[in-house]
């Protein structure tokens, strides 16, 4: 009677609804600003988002042509990380650059 109701029980229902979930998953966006560099755009998409220099300069024209920009797209807990690396990086060298993230 307890292994049946073990067996059966809501827990173990739950945890099968846990385990094959999709991760949320957000976009990274860089934002335009009038002070930051070009090159240190780019260099940011190269070291902090992985691209090659002709798509990270694509995307760095993009941010600078109409406001934003798609970085990647990312789980939670590392879209932050590539936020705070953007923010961090960029202070370090004196620029206002900002990236932010928004659900997909
Ligand atoms: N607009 C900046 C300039 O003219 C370049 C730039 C591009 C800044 C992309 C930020 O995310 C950015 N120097």
């Amino acid at each position: 009677m307890a292994d049946v109701e073990r067996q059966t029980g809501g827990e173990v229902l739950e945890r099968t609804r846990q385990e094959t979930k999709k991760p949320e998953l957000f976009r990274v966006l860089l934002l335009n600003d009038d002070y930051t560099t070009m090159d240190f755009v780019v260099e940011i998409l190269e070291t902090v988002f992985h691209k090659q220099p002709a798509e990270a300069f694509r995307i760095m024209m993009m941010v600078h042509t109409q406001g934003k920009g798609l970085c990647g797209v990312y789980p939670h807990e590392l879209a932050e990380t590539k936020v705070a690396a953007v923010v961090e990086r960029a202070r370090e060298h004196g620029f206002p650059l900002l990236a932010a993230m928004e659900p997909e």
